[in-house]
């Protein structure tokens, strides 16, 4: 007989773990494939942020125990742009919102650890070559392991493999419809060994181009620069780095930013996407493989942490009552918070970095909206909610 299970979930990245977790828990089961190793998939570097939803999600499928000792709570950001600083107040913007700093690895690691502890199946090093039958009742993934080719064949196939997978190509061309935008810019990221300069994450506009601040923890401190397309990382030696975000993030005051060993460094493209719809068939999409925002909103995990609770209810659902109602509603109930977090990423990518194809008219609308978010609360609010999450579906 052939191996089977009912969600059979391609990628084992926060969107693939966290959803066997939820399901595990509703007495659904499922099957997680990775192909790459454990020790790869705990130490890619992404994501720092996570909404109070996706916090709220993490404690209420018992995954939260590390995150709650060691998350730096956050309850503002500053922006900086004409050597000035404005800081903005989440709770008070927000009614009483704010976020957590807490690494994409390290929600990765204890999920990882939970499954594991659970004895779900969760397979590393298995390759997803296809998915087929995305229109029959008996969708079939087609894996390689260990050397051997291998097959599963699952009621519901969830492709949570990330914006380079394979799933989505089970759908037929013309069956979905997607949208994108490829930004001129790239971030250069780095891990740097040395205590953050700031308490909270600072956003810079400059003419010399965006900066922001982030922290991995109260030894570790993690900045991007924007580069142009194509930048080589061998082309910025240590000092050139600093001294650019120390340029970056002048203001007319008291600060500096302190220096240490740079213990990892990236290039990283930025692009926003969209699938439509999210689902087709008995195949269904979830996360990066689905959607994609440049990472300036903080977005990313957390849309896709969205995506696999309502994937989640709806399989629960389904399993208790036999009505796919849910399954069917997820795509249009996931696309509007989607849509929501691409429009506030592209904003908060577009207002603060430099497009090279830009004149001095642009750069300032740009400033004009930053004073604007200074001077009015409604202004402030509306990035405040929107940074620190909506109640979307
Ligand atoms: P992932 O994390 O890409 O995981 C996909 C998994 O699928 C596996 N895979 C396959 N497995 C089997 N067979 C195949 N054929 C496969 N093909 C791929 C991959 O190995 C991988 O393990 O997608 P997922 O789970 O949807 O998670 C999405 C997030 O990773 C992503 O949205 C965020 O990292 C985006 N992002 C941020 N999001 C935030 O919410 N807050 C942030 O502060 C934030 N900062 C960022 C970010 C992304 C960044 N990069 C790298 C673009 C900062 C950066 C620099
Ligand atoms: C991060 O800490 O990696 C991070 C934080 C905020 C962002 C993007 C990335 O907007």
């Amino acid at each position: 007989m052939q191996p089977h299970t009912t969600v059979g979930i391609v990628g084992g990245g926060p969107a693939g773990l966290l959803l066997a977790r939820l399901l595990h828990r509703s007495g659904v089961d499922c099957v997680v494939l990775e192909s790459r190793e454990r020790a790869y998939v705990e130490h890619r570097q992404r994501a720092g942020i996570l909404e109070q939803s996706t916090v709220d999600v993490l404690r209420s499928s018992g995954a939260a125990g590390r995150l709650d000792r060691e998350a730096m709570v956050h309850d503002g950001i500053e922006l900086r742009w004409n050597r000035h600083t404005h800081r903005l107040d989440f709770p008070a913007l927000t009614g009483g919102r704010r976020v957590w700093v807490y690494a994409q690895t390290e929600v990765v690691k204890d999920l990882i650890a939970l499954q594991i502890e659970d004895g779900a199946p969760l397979v590393f090093g298995a390759q997803v070559r296809a998915v087929e039958g995305a229109d029959t009742d008996r969708p079939v993934i087609h894996y390689t392991h260990e050397d051997r080719d291998k097959t599963l064949t699952c009621d519901y196939v969830v492709g949570c493999d990330g914006f380079h997978g394979v799933t989505r190509r089970a759908v037929p061309r013309g069956a979905i419809r997607t949208y994108e935008r490829v930004y001129p810019y790239s971030w250069f990221g780095i891990l740097a060994d040395v205590p953050p300069s700031c308490d909270e994450l600072i956003y810079a506009h400059s003419p010399r181009g965006f900066a922001l601040h982030s922290m991995r923890s109260p030894e570790v401190s993690r900045l991007y620069l924007q580069v142009p397309n194509g930048t080589d990382t061998d082309d910025w030696p240590d000092e050139r780095i600093w001294d650019e975000l120390d340029a970056r993030f002048a203001i007319d005051g008291d600060w500096k930013l302190e220096r240490g060993p740079i213990t990892a460094r990236a290039v990283l493209p930025m692009r926003s996407f969209v699938t439509e719809p999210m689902r087709w068939g008995r195949v269904l999409l979830a996360g990066d493989a689905a959607h994609i925002v440049p990472p300036t909103g903080a977005k990313g995990l957390n849309l896709a942490a969205a995506d696999v609770v309502v994937l989640a209810r709806a399989f629960a659902h389904l399993r208790a009552t036999g009505s796919e109602e849910l399954l069917e509603a997820y795509s249009a109930t996931c696309l509007r918070r989607v849509w929501r977090a691409e429009h506030f990423s592209w904003f908060m990518t577009t207002t603060l970095h430099t497009d090279p194809a830009h004149s001095d008219f642009d750069a300032r609308l740009q400033t004009s909206q930053l004073d604007r978010i200074a001077a009015s609360r409604h202004a402030a609010a509306e990035l405040a909610e929107n940074y620190a999450g909506l109640e979307i579906g």
